[in-house]
């Protein structure tokens, strides 16, 4: 019977799946992040391990679980994963790609139009009984999205679905700045390619879907909110760090940009208490990318069904390269 230890709530029926297959499962059914001593204590006998993005798989959680064969991490991202140390001991790694595409994309959107609209503003204004009737008023007043120029940094799964969002529901001219060319964009939707000081400054809508690496770490920084345009709104829906926050709330409170929609932070799960102060155009999310049932159901079952695998000695269907 292999242990397997899952360090959040997971449906119910995704953990039957696991006990059917006659593996002793334990869930931790607790609020919160587990901490590091906790899950040190908890990986000492497992088989395999089902964790979330904050949970910091590294080498010392890896040394401290001699027998394990399987992390199955719940998401697309991996920065919180020592692959390398893993792969060393000969541990399988998973994740779930695609899974979260589109739900992912549809929360950028809703930020990129909630800061440009000012719909939280918008909200708060009526629930404090300010509405008193229809005028022509100079407040709330936004930018328009249809027809503006949209640059996605980093044009992937998710940046390609949030380009088509932009592209054909907004009629939206897109650039993008990735590490390769995506001639299937360009072709698509005459997506253009250009360098990032390029898309920086032409871009009304900057939309970010870059995976952490020691190169995108802080490529949002002073220097490339300077070269925004002063109307310019920035979403940040894949890593905190990948932005200076420090910068953000600069460039934010100085006029420097226009504002942000931002669901993903620097150290989270705290926020840069410049940016918590500012609410004119700015929206913040507590890291809800994967959050519609539908996903979340999906990634927890694309986990299992790797560890299931694994387990039975099958070949992995989600390996991370
Ligand atoms: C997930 C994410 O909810 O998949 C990712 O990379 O950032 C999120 O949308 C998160 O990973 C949960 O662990």
């Amino acid at each position: 019977m292999a242990k397997i230890y899952v360090t959040c709530r997971v449906f119910d029926d995704e953990i039957e799946r696991l006990c059917d297959a006659g593996h002793d499962v334990t869930m931790r059914d607790q609020e919160g992040p587990i901490s590091r001593d906790e899950l040190l204590r908890n990986v000492s006998d497992i088989d395999a391990l089902i964790c979330l993005l904050s949970d910091e798989i590294d080498v010392q959680v890896i040394a401290a679980a001699p027998q394990l064969r399987i992390i199955a991490n719940l998401g697309v991202g991996y920065d919180n994963l020592d692959v390398p140390a893993a792969r060393k001991r000969g541990i399988i790694v998973t994740n779930t790609p695609g899974a979260l595409t589109e739900t992912t994309a549809d929360l950028t959107f809703a930020l990129l139009l909630s800061a440009a609209r000012r719909i939280v503003e918008a909200d708060e204004y009526v629930r404090a009984g300010k509405f008193l009737g229809w005028e022509l008023l100079q407040e709330h007043l936004g930018h328009d999205v249809f027809g503006k120029m949209l640059g996605i940094v980093g044009l992937g799964r998710i940046g390609t679905a949030v380009a088509r969002r932009g592209h054909f529901g907004f009629g939206m001219d897109v650039l993008y700045h990735n590490r390769h060319r995506n001639t299937e964009a360009e072709e698509e939707m005459g997506a253009c390619y250009v360098s990032f000081e390029d898309l920086l400054a032409r871009s009304d809508f900057i939309c970010v879907h870059v995976p952490l690496t020691e190169e995108t770490r802080h490529l949002f920084d002073k220097d490339a909110f300077r070269l925004m345009k002063n109307s310019t709104i920035l979403v940040n829906v894949a890593r905190g760090p990948v932005v200076d926050e420090e910068a953000l709330a600069w460039a934010l409170e100085s006029g420097e940009i226009s504002g942000a929609g931002i669901d993903v932070y620097e150290n989270e799960p705290k926020i840069h208490p410049g940016l918590l102060k500012l609410r004119e155009r700015v929206v913040l999310a507590p890291h809800i990318g994967s959050a519609s049932e539908a996903t979340r159901r999906l990634l927890a079952r694309i986990a299992v069904d790797n560890v299931i695998a694994v387990l039975a000695g099958r070949e992995p269907i989600n390996p991370v390269s």
